[in-house]
């Protein structure tokens, strides 16, 4: 994960800081449009995954602590995001956001009701974490100050996240490789589409369709590799993506 956060604090300074004229008009009814759309699948995205950990818990009763501590952070980060919707004067569209996660939520629905421990984790502390990990990483370098502020702060647990689901896979690897790789199969695809549908609002924010992809498969790459997954495993898990 260095790869990430080192260089994209670097390029925080530059782009937001140095180069502010770089920045996006915040008041436009394009950008405002837009932003009712990508604020609602943040604030849809955050209220998930606080169900999703404590979900997760009823399946890791032990560790239910820690778990319930992860969701906390998913609710105040929901706040935070609201208020930078506020901030901007712009209503979420959380009817849009809910059919933008419908499917993935489906998929964890059905993994919670089997008892499929390793899909829900890949589907919540993977994907969805380094999801939000990648593009809150993009935005972060186009954001209004007050926005940029809360995201700053944001990442920071979204890594703790994503760290806990990498941490459990790797100690568990021996018995979830299986899983793993058909749940990868199931649901690396439905990122891929959620990353295309939400790439001209995103734009419209001024963040790059490509850069979006790039961080996210860095960053999935990165984690399946400290799982304990060799390179010929983590590529052919990563053409899941273009299948
Ligand atoms: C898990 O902690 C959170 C899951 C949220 C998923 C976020 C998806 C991100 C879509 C692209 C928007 C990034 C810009 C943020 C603008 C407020
Ligand atoms: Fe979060
Ligand atoms: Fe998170």
């Amino acid at each position: 994960m260095q790869t990430i956060e080192s260089s994209k604090n670097a390029d925080i300074q530059i782009t937001s800081e140095d180069n502010p004229i770089n920045l996006p008009d915040f008041s436009t009814e394009a950008y405002k449009d837009a932003y009712s759309r990508i604020n609602a699948i943040v604030i849809e995205g955050e209220q998930e995954a606080h169900d999703n950990y404590i979900s997760i818990a009823s399946l890791l009763p032990n560790e239910s602590d820690e778990l319930t501590k992860l969701a906390k952070m998913e609710l105040k980060h929901k706040k935070g995001f609201t208020a930078c919707g506020r901030n901007l004067g712009v209503e979420a569209d959380m009817i849009f956001a809910k059919k933008f996660f419908s499917k993935l939520h489906g998929n964890f629905k059905v993994a919670l009701e089997n008892g499929n421990l390793t899909t829900c984790l890949l589907i919540q502390a993977i994907l969805i974490e380094a999801f939000a990990i990648s593009a809150y990483h993009v935005y972060i370098r186009v954001a209004d100050p007050f926005a940029k502020k809360i995201t700053q702060g944001v990442v920071k647990d979204e890594y703790l996240h994503l760290n806990y689901g990498q941490e459990w896979l790797k100690a568990n690897l021996k018995t979830c490789k299986d899983e793993l790789m058909q749940a990868n199969k199931a649901n690396l695809p439905l990122i891929k589409k959620m990353l295309d549908e939400v790439a001209d609002d995103a734009s419209a924010l001024a963040m790059d369709r490509e850069e979006l992809m790039e961080e996210f498969m860095i960053a999935y790459q990165d984690t399946l590799l400290e799982i304990g997954l060799d390179n010929r495993e983590i590529a052919r898990m990563a053409m899941a993506a273009i299948v």
